[in-house]
């Protein structure tokens, strides 16, 4: 059997399907990546744009970074990876991604590890959260703190009841489809080898080799790969 075979044999038989994304699930909705030469990351320091440490030494320049993302993104809709993943109405959806689009393809059961660029909350940890305005520097009529996107930053906890469902979704899948993800973000990527190390069948699909060492990789754009793999 090739490896899209034995992929589509293992989907179609899963009665526990899990699907954990990263960047690359967006990349052909036009949203850009993280690590790649023209991603995110090229032109600055995470620690410096997504940290608590960046944000406090410099708010304004976090703030307005993060609405120029927003503002890059306004126009994204759902690509074809993501309106195969939603059709799969028996799968949990375990992302990083930061983006709706998931959720705009009509997936409901997602998980966003990183939170979601759509809010922000309150800094100073009071609760208070408000769909993001894109707006500048503003302060949590509740408490005053700071206002930043509802997101996870480097050296910030994960949300503890999003990790548990995840573990949960990662511990019970009898497939997991690791679909664009460097996979060299923690926890988040330690769910792969959870999943894998409780008789998960792994299959990824990344436009580059992950070399995992388990499951079958599929080496493309999601956006071709993931509509067959469900057909
Ligand atoms: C934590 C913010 C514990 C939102 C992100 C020091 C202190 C504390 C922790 C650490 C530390 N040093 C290291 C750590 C751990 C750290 C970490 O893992 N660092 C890494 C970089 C080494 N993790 C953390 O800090 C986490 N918190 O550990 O807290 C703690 C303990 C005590 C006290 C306090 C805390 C928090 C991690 C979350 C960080 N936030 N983003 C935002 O700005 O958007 S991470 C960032 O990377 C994004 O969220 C993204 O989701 C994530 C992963 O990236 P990917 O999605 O994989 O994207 P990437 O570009 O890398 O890859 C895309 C892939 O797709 C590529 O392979 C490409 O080939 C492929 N592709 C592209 N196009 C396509 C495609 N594939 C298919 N089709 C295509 N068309």
């Amino acid at each position: 059997m090739t490896d899209i075979s034995t992929a589509k044999a293992w989907l179609a038989e899963a009665r526990h399907p899990v699907s954990f994304s990263g960047a690359g699930l967006s990349a052909e909705s036009g949203i850009a990546t993280f690590r790649d030469p023209d991603g995110v990351w090229a032109e600055i320091d995470p620690e410096q744009m997504a940290s608590p440490h960046g944000f406090s030494s410099d708010p304004e320049r976090v703030v307005a970074w993060y609405n120029a993302r927003r503002r890059a993104n306004e126009g994204a809709k759902p690509n074809p990876a993501h309106l195969a993943l939603s059709s799969q109405s028996h799968m949990i959806h375990i992302t990083q991604n930061v983006d709706g689009l998931l959720e705009a393809a009509g997936a409901t059961n997602v998980l966003h590890l990183h939170g979601t660029l759509t809010r922000d909350r309150c800094h100073a940890g009071c609760g208070y959260a408000v769909a993001a305005t894109k707006t500048g520097l503003y302060h949590c009529p509740e408490c005053g703190g700071a206002m930043r996107p509802d997101v996870v930053w480097f050296g910030e906890m994960l949300a503890g009841s999003v990790v548990r469902a995840a573990e949960t979704a990662a511990y019970g899948a009898d497939v997991m489809l690791v679909v664009g993800t460097s996979a060299v973000v923690y926890p988040a990527a330690g769910l792969i080898e959870m999943a894998y190390r409780s008789g998960a069948k792994i299959v990824v699909v990344n436009q580059e080799p992950l070399d995992l060492g388990v499951g079958v990789e599929l080496i493309g754009n999601a956006g071709d790969i993931l509509p067959d793999l469900f057909t």
